[in-house]
C-alpha cells in the first residue's frame, strides 16, 4: 500500500488533525462491525435491540444482547490501528480523537482523550431515574438489574437509535471537524447520523480529508485519498511513512 505524498505533505502543513472512527477500527480486535456481511446487525435487528421501544418492548433480549457483546469485549485487545491513532495523539499536535464505537478500545490503547459520540457499553445507568448504576449485572436466572433506588431497570449507558448523542461529546466532534486541516474517517461506514455528517463538515471548512477502509462508503467520493486497507495495516503504515517523511 503507498501513502500518497499528497497526504505526508497535508499532515506536515497540519495545524490540527482530527480523526473519526467506526466499528471497522475494532474489527481486527475480533469484534464484529454493524453492517458488514457477517455484522451485529446482520442477525439482529438494529431498531429492535439498539433503541429504546427496543429494550421496553423485550428488555430481557436486549440485556442479553448487550451482556453477550460486553463478553466479547471484555475478551478484546486494542490491535495495532488503535496504536497507531493512540500514538498520533503524540505525534501530531491539536490532535482530537472522536469514536462512534462504545468499546472503550480507543483507551485501553492509550489515547487519554476520546470522543464518544454513542456512550459507552461497559458502564450502565437507571432506564427511569438515569442514577448511573454499579452494582451487580450478571444475576442468576437472567434476572435483569433494577435500580436500588427507584427501582427502574438497569440500561448500558450507549446511545440508542432515536436518542440525542451527549451534547459535549456531539459539540466538541462538530468543532473539531470544523478546525482540523486533516481529517480521517477510519472504519466506518458513515451511514449513521449525526457522526456521518462529520467527514463533510470538514471536507466543506477545506479540510483534506482522508478515508481509511477496505471498502468504499457512501462518502468515498468526497475523499482527497482512500487508504483501501484495513485500520490496523494502514495506520501504522502512515505513521512509518510520516516519520521518514518529516525526517527527509
Ligand atoms: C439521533 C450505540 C436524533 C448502540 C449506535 C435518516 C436520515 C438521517 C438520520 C436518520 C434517518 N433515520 C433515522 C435517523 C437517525 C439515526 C440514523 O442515523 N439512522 C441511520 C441508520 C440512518 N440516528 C440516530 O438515531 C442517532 N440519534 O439522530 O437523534 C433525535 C432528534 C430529536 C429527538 C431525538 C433524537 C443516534 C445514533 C446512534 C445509534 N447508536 N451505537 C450500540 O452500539 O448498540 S450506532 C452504531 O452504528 C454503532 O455506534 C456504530 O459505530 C455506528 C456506525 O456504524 P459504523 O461504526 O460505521 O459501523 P458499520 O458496521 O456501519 O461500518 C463499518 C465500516 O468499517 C464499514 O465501512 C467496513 O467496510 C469498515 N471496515 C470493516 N473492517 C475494517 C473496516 N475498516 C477498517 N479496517 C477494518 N479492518
Ligand atoms: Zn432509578
Amino acid at each position: 500500500m503507498v501513502i500518497p505524498e499528497s497526504l505526508l505533505e497535508a499532515l506536515e502543513k497540519a495545524r490540527s488533525i482530527t480523526v473519526l472512527t467506526g466499528a471497522g477500527v475494532s474489527a481486527e480486535s475480533g469484534i464484529k462491525t454493524f453492517r458488514d456481511p457477517d455484522g451485529l446487525w446482520s442477525q439482529f435487528n438494529p431498531a429492535e435491540l439498539a433503541s429504546v421501544d427496543g429494550f421496553m418492548s423485550n428488555p430481557e433480549l436486549v440485556w442479553q444482547w448487550y451482556q453477550y457483546r460486553r463478553q466479547i469485549i471484555n475478551n478484546a485487545m486494542p490491535n495495532a490501528g488503535h496504536y497507531a491513532i493512540a500514538e498520533m495523539e503524540k505525534l501530531f499536535k491539536n490532535f482530537v480523537l472522536v469514536t462512534q464505537n462504545v468499546d472503550r478500545l480507543h483507551q485501553r490503547a492509550g489515547s487519554s482523550k476520546v470522543w464518544e459520540l454513542h456512550g459507552n457499553i461497559i458502564d450502565n445507568h437507571c432506564f427511569n431515574c438515569k442514577r448511573p448504576y454499579i452494582g451487580e449485572t450478571n444475576l442468576p436466572d437472567k434476572q435483569l438489574p433494577k435500580c436500588p433506588v427507584c427501582g427502574g431497570l438497569i440500561r448500558p449507558s450507549v446511545v440508542w437509535f432515536g436518542e440525542l448523542l451527549p451534547f459535549e461529546a456531539l459539540s466538541a466532534a462538530e468543532e473539531a471537524a470544523y478546525n482540523c486541516d486533516v481529517f480521517l474517517s477510519v472504519g466506518t461506514s458513515a451511514e449513521v447520523y449525526p457522526a456521518a455528517n462529520l467527514p463533510l463538515i470538514a471536507k466543506r471548512s477545506g479540510a483534506f480529508v482522508v478515508e481509511v477502509n477496505p471498502n468504499r462508503t457512501a462518502i468515498s467520493h468526497y475523499m482527497d485519498v482512500c487508504l483501501r486497507e484495513t485500520s490496523a495495516v494502514a495506520l501504522p503504515k502512515l505513521i512509518e511513512e510520516y516519520k521518514k517523511f518529516i525526517s527527509d
